[in-house]
């Protein structure tokens, strides 16, 4: 039978994920929307047949139409839903980041495990990129030798107005956080940054771009530009360094056209595009996971351990010094500390 998910949070993500389940997943609808604008709570309703909208998420959990909750809010928000959905016993696709500081992850980390099964997985949707999980099993083989550094860029075109400094790491190096140490399997233990010069077609309160320097366990070097309003479009690329040779992950695909003494072809400008297969599939094995009582991708504990280092890179953003990542021991619960691999 199919999974009735409850979509909390109609923005852009919380809208293309109704779009994708009602599309192009199977096996799954979206029953309920909870938004509190009502108007854009209505018209993400709309794209998902027989879908209600409602503004509150306790009025949502008295219903009997929900059998997944997919966490779509800003990150603010998301631990003020994921606790009530764990104490209803709903299993939950929560999107970056689990929470935005690692006490209040402890306190979903607790609330899960209190539930006595593990029901959320993170929406870290690049280790469904097919790229991704091709440079990690390259990472894995003998082919290249072994894996010594990673040169990562991560550029969008412009920010919007709620966007401020420190979510250059909470919102945007998150993404590197969770995935150097997806092809790694090794933990952050330290964070840098770097300020470049200063984009002044920036809004005027950020220091955009940065360099971030992130330092795993096993001794691997990930440099990340983080580059937030460089205008031309969207990119994530990524480059390793081998011991035999490097390997490059994310170049803009498509049609190259050759014309009028020129050549080129398009960029993505969002991540909606760029990252579209690696959402379907993300949402497609959770959806199969979550019928058989499972999760298939990051867990929550892969999501504290991103938020601890998240702490330690806004710190580094603030002094410019080198910040060691603390990190809580694994509780028992989470048996396998190991980066599930998809
Ligand atoms: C946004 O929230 C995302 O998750 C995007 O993938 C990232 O590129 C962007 O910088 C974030 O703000």
């Amino acid at each position: 039978s199919e999974l009735r998910i409850a979509v909390v949070g109609a923005g852009q993500m919380g809208a293309d994920h109704i779009n994708r389940i009602t599309e192009r997943i199977v096996g799954a609808r979206v029953s309920v929307v909870v938004e509190p604008d009502v108007a854009r709570g209505a018209a993400a309703a709309a794209l998902a047949p027989g879908a209600v909208a409602l503004t509150s998420f306790t009025e949502a959990l008295q219903r009997d139409d929900i059998d997944a909750v997919l966490v779509a809010t800003p990150g603010q928000f998301h631990e003020t839903v994921l606790l009530p959905a764990l104490a209803a016993g709903l299993p939950i696709l929560c999107e970056k980041p689990l929470t935005q500081d690692p006490v209040s992850s402890l306190r979903v980390l607790a609330a899960e495990e209190a539930t006595g099964k593990q029901l959320i997985q993170v929406g870290f949707m690049r280790r469904f990129d097919r790229e991704y999980a091709q440079l990690r099993a390259l990472i894995e083989s003998d082919r290249t030798g072994a894996l010594l550094a990673l040169h990562c860029a991560h550029r969008n075109p412009t920010t919007g107005e709620g966007y401020t400094d420190s979510m250059l790491i909470t919102d945007s190096v998150v993404h590197e956080i969770d995935v150097v140490r997806f092809l790694t399997d090794s933990p952050i233990v330290a964070v840098e940054v770097k300020r470049p010069k200063r984009n002044s077609l920036a809004p005027s309160w950020l220091n955009d771009p940065i360099l971030v320097l992130l330092e795993t366990e096993s001794g691997i070097l990930a440099d990340v530009e983080m580059n937030v309003n460089i205008q031309f479009g969207y990119q994530v690329r990524t480059e390793a360094v081998f011991e035999k040779g490097v390997a490059e992950i994310g170049r803009t695909a498509g049609l190259t056209l050759w014309q009028d003494g020129q050549y080129g072809g398009a960029e993505h400008t969002t991540f909606k595009t760029r990252f579209a297969d690696a959402y379907d599939a993300q949402i497609q094995r959770w959806v199969t996971a979550t019928k058989k009582g499972e999760i298939d991708g990051p867990s929550a504990w892969d999501g504290y351990l991103v938020a601890a280092a998240c702490e330690a890179g806004v710190r580094a953003q603030e002094t410019g010094e080198r910040v060691e990542v603390q990190y809580v021991p694994r509780p028992a619960f989470y048996s396998s500390g190991r980066a599930i691999p998809v």
